[in-house]
């Protein structure tokens, strides 16, 4: 039996989710090493998380570990085959890496994870900052899918992976749950990845269908 794969980062962290979702897909085992970003420990060159070990080898950079991991494990299910649809689940990867993950991250999910988890008070000015660009996005998401299906019409692929665990941490907040709420399309798209067993497999300890207030 080959070892499980082990991923070193936060036991909640929308990367290391990611890398354990595509587990979940391929059927490999996994296990979460502890390891905070800014740990001695952390093998990472830029100090992010997560690291991965998996096949003799050290591995970072979540879109291309899980593509490995597709690839070398999955028979690249989760890769569409046709040129033009890779092109738009690898864009959408793009989009969530540069533009949704920073935007939500600092502007909604860490302000509400550090009142939450380190007792700190909520810094609602950078809330409030964050909320109309956070609109605005979730809006061209939605009408996105609205139009032409946008990352879905490429079947469930890494885009979708990629997407939902971005927005869940977004979706656990009041502010976010609230946001999401409001749109067409997005809310139904969150539930059939929310029930997916992959993404069911990997819920967060905190996800017991309520908000991060
Ligand atoms: N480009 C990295 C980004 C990973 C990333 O931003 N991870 C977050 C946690 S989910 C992190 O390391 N945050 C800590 C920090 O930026 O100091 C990847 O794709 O793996």
């Amino acid at each position: 039996m080959t070892k499980p794969v082990q991923i070193f980062g936060p036991v909640v962290s929308t990367y290391v989710r990611i890398i354990q979702i595509v587990c979940e897909e391929a059927g490999l085992r996994h296990d979460v090493v502890p390891t905070p970003a800014n740990s001695p420990d952390n093998r990472h060159p830029f100090g992010k998380v997560p690291v991965v070990h998996l096949d003799g080898q050290e591995m970072y950079e979540t879109a291309s570990v899980v593509n490995y991991i597709d690839s070398a494990h999955n028979d690249g299910a989760l890769q569409p085959s046709d040129p033009l649809m890779r092109s738009v689940s690898e864009r959408w990867i793009g989009i969530a890496n540069s533009y949704l993950f920073p935007l939500f991250e600092h502007g909604l999910v860490m302000p509400y994870i550090m009142h939450r988890y380190a007792g700190e008070p909520l810094d609602t000015k950078r809330i409030s900052d964050s909320l109309p660009g956070i609109a605005k996005t979730l809006s061209f998401l939605d009408l996105e899918l609205q139009r032409d299906g946008a990352w879905t019409s490429c079947g469930f692929s890494m885009a979708d992976i990629f997407l939902y665990t971005v927005l869940r941490g977004v979706q656990l907040t009041p502010h976010g749950a609230a946001g999401i709420a409001q749109m067409e399309r997005l809310p139904q798209w969150m539930e059939e990845c929310h029930t997916r067993a992959s993404m069911a497999a990997t819920a967060w300890p905190m996800e017991s269908g309520s908000t991060a207030s």
